[in-house]
């Protein structure tokens, strides 16, 4: 059974994905500063919304995906796949590469987060978590449960790690979300994309797209196509799988168009947004 680790707040994740704060599809990295900065801007208002509780501010994280930074460098070096003990080197060049280009990401989105007033500290995933066959099973909490309970602001992001298993291996920040918010049991969970939440193709690529407005079982997206090629952790279909095995926690979320301006904000503060929601039935 789930302990409630962080008692009596309010708890939200936000996770901000690599295809709104990044031009995903590119091969070089390139920050969306006009996405990064209005949403910094809409989660400012949100925290300090006077019809919210200031215990909001308690009770937040932010989880951002990799985007144009970390999938490339992952993909070319093949960080997960299994590799002969001669490649390790060039493995750990990979590895290194990867963490380097994330935090160069995530450090651009702290800036702006700080310069909108906003107190984050950032919490590199490769500096403590570690992973059994990719997925996590060593993460310490009690970092995050403390910077909470003085009102930071933790900011993580998918990122790569050591694995006893495969030796290095990529965890998606939608697998961090997952994590804390299974162990911290979060009241909302909302994460932002460039689209409107799951349909039944790609709605970038298939003008017949169709809106999917609830998933509640893996039979509803079996149909699905992977993201693009460029996403080493499953696109769509990976964000979906590690909501629903939330879901099966008891723990709902949604996902959002962050592209549409008020979006985050609205959703943060609990208010109905156009989008996706994962739950069990
Ligand atoms: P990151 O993983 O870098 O944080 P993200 O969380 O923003 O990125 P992606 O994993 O890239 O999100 O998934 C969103 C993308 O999935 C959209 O840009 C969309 O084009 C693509 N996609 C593919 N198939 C579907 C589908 N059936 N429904 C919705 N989006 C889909
Ligand atoms: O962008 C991927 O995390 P995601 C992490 O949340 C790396 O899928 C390092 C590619």
């Amino acid at each position: 059974m789930l302990v409630k680790l962080v008692l009596d707040v309010f708890m939200i994740i936000l996770k901000m994905g690599g295809s709104i704060l990044t031009e995903k599809d590119l091969a070089e990295p390139k920050v969306d500063y006009d996405n990064l900065n209005r949403i910094a801007e809409e989660i400012r208002q949100s925290l300090y919304a006077e019809e919210i509780s200031n215990d909001l501010i308690d009770g937040l994280v932010i989880v951002h995906g990799a985007g144009s930074f970390g999938h490339p460098p992952a993909k070319k070096y093949q960080i997960g796949q299994p590799f002969e003990m001669k490649d390790y080197l060039e493995k750990r060049i990979g590895f290194a590469e990867v963490q380097n280009e994330v935090k160069k990401l995530n450090s651009i989105i702290c800036e702006s987060l700080i310069e909108h007033g906003i107190p984050v500290i950032a919490i590199p995933p490769s500096s403590f978590i570690t992973s059994h066959n990719k997925r996590i099973y060593d993460f310490d909490l009690n970092l995050i449960k403390t910077y909470l309970r003085e009102g930071f602001v933790p900011v993580l992001f998918g990122d790569v790690v050591i694995d006893d298993e495969v030796k290095i291996a990529v965890i998606s920040g939608d697998q961090v979300l997952q994590y804390i918010a299974k162990f911290l049991k979060s009241d909302r969970i909302v994460l932002g994309t460039d689209v409107a939440g799951v349909y039944t193709k790609n709605p970038k690529t298939h003008d017949d797209a169709v809106h999917i407005d609830e998933v509640n079982s893996i039979e509803d997206i079996k149909f699905l196509e992977s993201t693009t090629n460029v996403d080493v952790t499953g696109g769509m279909v990976g964000k979906v799988k590690e909501l629903l095995d939330l879901a099966d926690y008891g723990i709902s979320s949604e996902i959002i168009n962050a592209n549409e301006e008020g979006a985050i904000a609205k959703a943060l503060q609990g208010m109905e947004v156009n989008g996706t929601k994962i739950c069990r039935k």
